[in-house]
């Protein structure tokens, strides 16, 4: 039998990649792992245990329902790594500001975490795959100092690592440090992640869209009839491409990922600057299709490169394989 790779072999073996090797991303990264097997363990005993399935009663800064889960992923996250005395502070879709840690250890972190700890959250009650993405930035501010809104404000190209976990059918750990992208599935005998999927590449051109059409009467005139398109024969594919639309972010990206295809959230009437968020959604995806050979744009522009003005800031958001981006592009023109 040959010798299972974990994570933590994977991340020692491939340190040195890191231009930064100090061993501090690293914990970082097991600071993730560990705190998604709390999570997981929680999801799978949604409709079982009274204190997970249902809304909180709280409305977050987006105008959403928190779900249960939401508060208990966020607060997994936050609690590993206000105890890393690696990160110094962290911003998250369930705060309404950045949380910048207190301690002197925590001060001493040189970088920040930014994520949505449970994506598609929508889906928790109904058994349906869900996901957590985070982002990770060396901080700008003075290291021994509170972290700053400008720590957590950094175009997509200053990540230094970004990834996911898809709470599946299986429990999945996909992340990139700028040398590819690799994922990792959970073997729950072992409680481990162990490397399943080594540089994993997007298909250059796919058969899958996935978008909310319930929204096709309030886009741009140019997605319509990109959507007609991926609905013709006149494709690569010479028959219709298939719809699937999960509404999990995470879930949808992960099947183009393997699969090729794209993702769509454009701007709508009801929300015009787009629903997914910059920082916590749409820049770590984005840096995660580029390493595979996709593409993420606003539909016009490249995603990492936006200077973020705000924490909760929302952009349109077609991600996926390159041609078909791409193409979709074509169309706004
Ligand atoms: P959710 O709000 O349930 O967390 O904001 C992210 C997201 O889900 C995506 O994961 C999902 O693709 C999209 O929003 C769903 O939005 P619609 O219900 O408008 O399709």
């Amino acid at each position: 039998m040959s010798r299972l790779t974990t994570l933590n072999d994977f991340i020692l073996l491939n340190q040195q990649d890191f231009p930064f090797a100090t061993g501090e991303l690293s914990s970082i990264l097991n600071d993730i792992a560990l705190a998604s097997k709390l999570i997981r363990r929680d999801v799978r005993m949604a409709g079982l245990a009274d204190h997970i399935l249902g809304a909180e009663g709280n409305i977050n800064v987006q105008g959403e329902a928190q779900q249960k889960l939401d508060v208990v992923a966020d607060n997994a996250f936050i609690n590993a790594f206000m105890a890393s005395g690696v990160v110094c502070g962290i911003a998250s879709e369930e705060n309404d500001d950045f949380v910048a840690f207190e301690t002197v250890d925590a001060k001493k972190g040189k970088y920040v975490v930014l994520f949505d700890p449970l994506d598609g959250s929508s889906n928790i009650d109904v058994n349906v795959s869900i996901g957590t993405i985070f982002s990770v930035y060396r901080r700008v501010s003075m290291v021994g100092g509170p972290a700053t809104l400008d720590d957590m404000l950094q175009p997509g190209t200053a990540q230094v690592a970004a990834g996911y976990v898809l709470y599946g059918s299986s429990t999945m750990l996909v992340y990139t440090t700028g040398n590819g992208v690799n994922g990792f599935t959970l073997d729950p005998s072992i409680g481990e992640y162990c490397l399943s999927h080594p540089s994993m590449n997007m298909p250059e051109n796919g058969r899958f869209y996935a978008m909310n059409e319930g929204n096709i009467n309030e886009c741009d005139l140019g997605l319509v009839e990109y959507i007609r398109y991926c609905q013709s024969r006149e494709n690569q594919t010479g028959k219709p491409y298939s719809g699937r639309y999960i509404g999990s972010l995470v879930a949808d990206f992960h099947r183009n990922l393997i699969k090729g295809g794209i993702y769509i959230y454009p701007a709508v009437e009801a929300s015009p600057e787009g629903r997914l968020r910059l920082l916590y959604e749409c820049n770590p995806l984005a840096f995660l299709a580029e390493q595979a050979g996709g593409l993420a744009t606003t539909g016009k522009d490249r995603i990492m490169d936006i200077v973020p003005s705000s924490l909760h800031q929302r952009v349109p958001y077609f991600v996926g394989s390159k041609i078909m981006v791409e193409k979709a592009m074509s169309f706004l023109k």
